[in-house]
């Protein structure tokens, strides 16, 4: 990858995306969790980290089962046909994934039965009998406080999802005996679970006491089986979490990749936060093992005020929206129009205004210009570095600022803030232009102009390295036109100028403008 010439020098990262439920195809609001974690994991990368970026599909469970049976298929060729579709989608969308997981490997069912056979051997679970709701769209049991009448049907008042009275044997995993240590973990961890909602949702979900956790179903058996008794498939959120420690290797603890656990960050959509930040660091403790770093939970993407989901059959389809606006701006517009971690609709309306207006005309108008103006005064090379005038100053001190701010809101995971940071300097760029008026200067100060020219360039190719992880195909072409080589796109390359004099081939428009009434 060429944005990581620098890979190592600072440190190890790793970033997942939730594991995707094989049961209908993706949609845009599967897009939105990986196109976060993927800007997260390419800044890092551009910063010199060591990444290791997983996502991957959860392919277990009885939503799943009832999903193939309806298509007409085994569970094994349901999952094969739709793991590929999850998997192209992630690519088609720039997802810079290191490793893709499916949870029906070998290597996952593996680590799976090790896990469990930890937890068994250090008394954390016992047989017994699970009596209670269970939703199968939820994959997820409810107390009877959490659910309620709508029209007749039961269903759980958080997701809405039908649910159904279960009676089986169970194993249970012993969650009751973690409450307290959940609550100093999360005092003694203030950044363990962003955003603020989300902590305080959990916080009191945990304060209220936990119960013992249903971890095993008789009733179907697409699942991974439990060690010693094969009567029992594994609850498939116990099997779905575990994945992120069978992609680090586990339960190889002593090979190079383990070095990548614990995971720096989570990003999960805000529905499944309780079964990351309450059982996953539950299971994890009890087997002696490091909780992750932190759990961020983006909200929801709606269409007209509903969530969009599998189930429901009204998700858009980010294939299609990739090709009605670019992928880039679409990536773009993801992050910028709403705060993450806040809800937020989606509107076509509002994709093309940001791009006309921040992408064509912000940034793509001063590229535009700055590099017709070298093409036609210069002879399109590189004018000479040359010490920078107090009026250069103004421009280049807050570009030279920018990636530690945009760093500092990355890191939060403010990712609109992160780029609101950028279009700072963008519009700078833009008011600065105006001000020097390039244009005029080359009959009376040409040694000016070529000065300003070159303060421009500057300016642009510190503003596409930044945004690469954004934008990675138009920032990719961005410094094609300026001429920064692959293996000089890094943050740290900021600090080597270009040679003076080098030739820039001719500007193309880098944003397609769309048609607002169209
Ligand atoms: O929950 N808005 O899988 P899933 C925002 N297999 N994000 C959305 C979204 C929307 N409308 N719709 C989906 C599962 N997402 C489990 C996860 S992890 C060990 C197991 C995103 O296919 C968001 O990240 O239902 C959400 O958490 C995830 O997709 C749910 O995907």
């Amino acid at each position: 990858m060429s944005e990581s010439g620098t890979a190592g020098t600072r440190g190890r990262f790793f970033v997942t995306t939730p594991i995707y439920y094989l049961n209908g195809q993706p949609h845009i609001g599967h897009a939105y969790t990986s196109i976060a974690a993927d800007v997260l994991a390419r800044w890092k990368r551009l910063s010199g980290h060591d990444v290791f970026f997983l996502t991957g599909t959860d392919e277990h469970g009885q939503k799943v089962e009832q999903a193939a049976v309806a298509a007409g298929l085994s569970p094994q060729e349901f999952t094969d046909r739709l793991a590929g579709d999850f998997r192209s989608m992630a690519e088609r969308i720039g997802i810079s994934f290191d490793d893709f997981i499916r949870t029906t490997e070998e290597r996952h069912k593996r680590s799976c039965a090790a896990l469990w056979e930890k937890l068994a051997a250090g008394g954390h679970i016992y047989l017994g009998h699970y009596e209670g709701w269970y939703a199968v769209r939820d994959e997820a049991f409810y107390g009877p406080d959490e659910i309620e009448d709508r029209n007749g049907q039961k269903v759980a008042i958080a997701s809405g999802a039908p649910v159904e009275w279960t009676r089986e044997p169970s194993y249970f995993f012993r969650l009751s005996d973690w409450t307290d240590r959940l609550l100093a973990f999360y005092e003694a961890n203030p950044d363990f679970m962003a955003p603020a909602s989300t902590r305080r949702e959990v916080v009191s979900f945990v304060r209220a006491g936990l119960q013992d956790l249903s971890i095993s179903r008789t009733s179907f058996k697409w699942g991974v089986p439990v060690p010693g008794d094969e009567a029992h498939v594994m609850y498939v959120w116990l099997d779905a979490l575990t994945n992120y420690i069978t992609a680090a290797g586990y339960p190889d603890t002593g090979a190079d990749r383990w070095g990548f656990w614990p995971a720096d960050v989570h990003m999960v959509g805000k529905e499944i936060t309780r079964f990351h930040c309450v059982y996953w660091p539950a299971f994890l403790m009890a087997a002696g093992l490091e909780p992750p770093k932190r759990v961020y939970a983006n909200g929801w993407l709606t269409i007209e005020g509903q969530k969009m989901s599998k189930s429901l059959g009204n998700g858009l389809d980010p294939l299609l929206l990739a090709e009605e606006f670019g992928l880039d701006p679409l990536r773009y517009y993801l992050l910028r129009e709403v705060p993450f971690g806040n809800d937020g609709d989606f509107s076509r309306r509002a994709v093309v205004g940001r791009l006309n207006s921040e992408l064509a005309n912000d940034l793509g108008n001063l590229a535009q210009r700055s590099l017709s103006l070298i093409q036609r005064n210069c002879e399109g090379r590189l004018p000479a570095l040359t010490a920078p005038t107090e009026a250069d100053r103004e421009l280049l001190g807050p570009l030279e600022a920018l990636p530690a701010a945009v760093d500092e809101a990355i890191s939060r995971q403010a990712f609109g803030e992160a780029l609101e940071r950028i279009w700072t300097v963008v519009r700078l760029g833009n008011s600065w232009i105006d001000a020097q008026k390039p244009w005029s200067l080359k009959k009376t100060d040409p040694v000016r102009m070529e000065a300003v020219l070159r303060s421009l360039h500057t300016l642009l190719r510190g503003l596409a390295t930044i945004l690469q992880p954004f934008m990675p195909g138009t920032m990719a072409a961005m410094l094609d036109q300026l001429a920064v080589g692959e293996g000089a796109r890094g943050l740290s390359d900021l600090a080597t100028p270009l040679a003076d004099g080098t030739a820039l081939p001719p500007p193309a428009p880098l944003f397609r403008k769309i048609d607002e009434a169209a």
